[in-house]
């Protein structure tokens, strides 16, 4: 029955929706008048918790909604019937793995099944976790960040509120924490605020920071920043960008003009367009995905708020369905909860 269901909305969910995007940045814009405030406690570290224990902790929610319900399924049933791929496909969904993906995964799972004769229902789980690592291997690139050898830039692209402020102070921390000269170049320059809350986090980790003032044109402030990384030998420049953009059509030259300047100025340096996306929004970030894919050449994703939802089965999508690689993870909003993303990893998290 519920098979049925994912037939009739297939197509819904292959839809474009460049609408969403406008939607979403209306209704954050209403929000987050104030500047979020940057807390210093981490509740992480006092625990003296390691890396994986991090991510799985910061996965805790998506644990709970998917795995958890996968035991508790797989321990009521005592044989492997449609009944049960029925189940395990609602769950999938629920944690937002997105129809398509989840009916690939169950369908390779079935065949597995059969060919293997397998009958207890508590192997299945072994299968799944290969399934989903599996399909996961179909996002190009690989999921770590190219910025070697140096000079590298960074753009940072995504709808308001999805976290490119914080990421970019987080992974200046991270960079800064592996020795590397970073400049942050403030090319959100929709509102004062914006600057000074960007400026906050570069003082924070150490980096220099390149900003003009607000309304100025972002490329102008790019520019500045490309020739500041020359200048004084930088390894990483970090681009911010303004997330405020009214469609397609303005996102496009917006981002076309900054990309020209990067090309054109700075053309040694390696490059990574970041797209930044909030885990919390679901299937909204898989179609913010989807125009921004359309605009330009993405080569990585950062999904942020994972500690915050059980919607982190979006991963799972954003790899196999859009070829996507997930290059780093936001599992919190201090300094040090961005993690670097590795599929196996992720999936070995949600399961354990
Ligand atoms: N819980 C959590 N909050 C985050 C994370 N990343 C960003 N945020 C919060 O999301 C809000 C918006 O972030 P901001 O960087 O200003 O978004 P921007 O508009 O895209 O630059 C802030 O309150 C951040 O603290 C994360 O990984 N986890
Ligand atoms: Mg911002």
């Amino acid at each position: 029955m519920f098979k049925r269901l994912f037939k009739r909305n297939r197509k819904d969910n292959n839809m474009e929706k460049p609408k969403e995007i406008v939607e979403k940045e209306e209704l954050i814009e209403e929000e987050s008048n104030e500047e979020p405030e940057i807390k210093e406690e981490n509740p992480t570290k006092e625990k003296g918790l390691n890396f994986f224990q991090k991510l799985k902790a910061g996965l805790d929610k998506t644990r709970k909604g998917m795995t958890d319900r996968i035991d508790s399924i797989l321990k009521a049933y005592n044989k492997i019937d449609d009944e049960l791929f029925d189940d395990l496909e609602e769950i999938l969904v629920t944690a937002d793995v997105g129809i398509n993906t989840t009916m690939e995964i169950v369908d390779r799972l079935r065949d597995r099944v059969k060919e293997e004769k397998v009958s207890e229902p508590n192997q299945v789980k072994e299968l799944l976790k290969e399934e989903i690592k599996k399909i996961m291997q179909n996002a190009g690139g690989g999921n770590e960040l190219e910025i070697e050898p140096s000079p590298a830039v960074i753009l940072v692209v995504g709808v308001n509120g999805v976290g490119k402020t914080t990421t970019i102070g987080k992974l200046s921390y991270n960079l800064r924490n592996k020795g590397k000269k970073v400049i942050i170049a403030a090319g959100d320059t929709f509102r004062a605020a914006a600057i000074e809350q960007l400026e906050e986090w570069s003082n924070r980790s150490g980096a220099d920071f390149i900003s003009h003032t607000e309304g100025a044109d972002p490329a102008a402030v790019i520019f500045d920043g490309i020739q500041a990384a020359k200048a004084r030998k930088a390894d990483v420049l970090i681009c911010d960008t303004a997330g405020r953009l009214h469609n397609k059509k303005n996102l496009m030259n917006e981002l076309n003009k900054i990309f020209r300047v990067v090309n054109n100025e700075y053309p040694e340096a390696k490059k990574e367009i970041l797209l930044v996306l909030d885990a919390t929004t679901g299937q909204n970030a898989i179609s913010q995905a989807k125009v921004f894919k359309e605009v330009c050449d993405i080569t990585g994703v950062v999904l942020t708020k994972l500690d915050g939802t059980a919607k982190g089965g979006v991963v799972i999508a954003l790899q196999s369905e859009l070829g996507l690689p997930v290059k780093l993870v936001g599992i919190g909003e201090q300094i040090d909860d961005l993690q670097e993303f590795n599929p196996d990893d992720f999936v070995e998290a949600i399961f354990d």
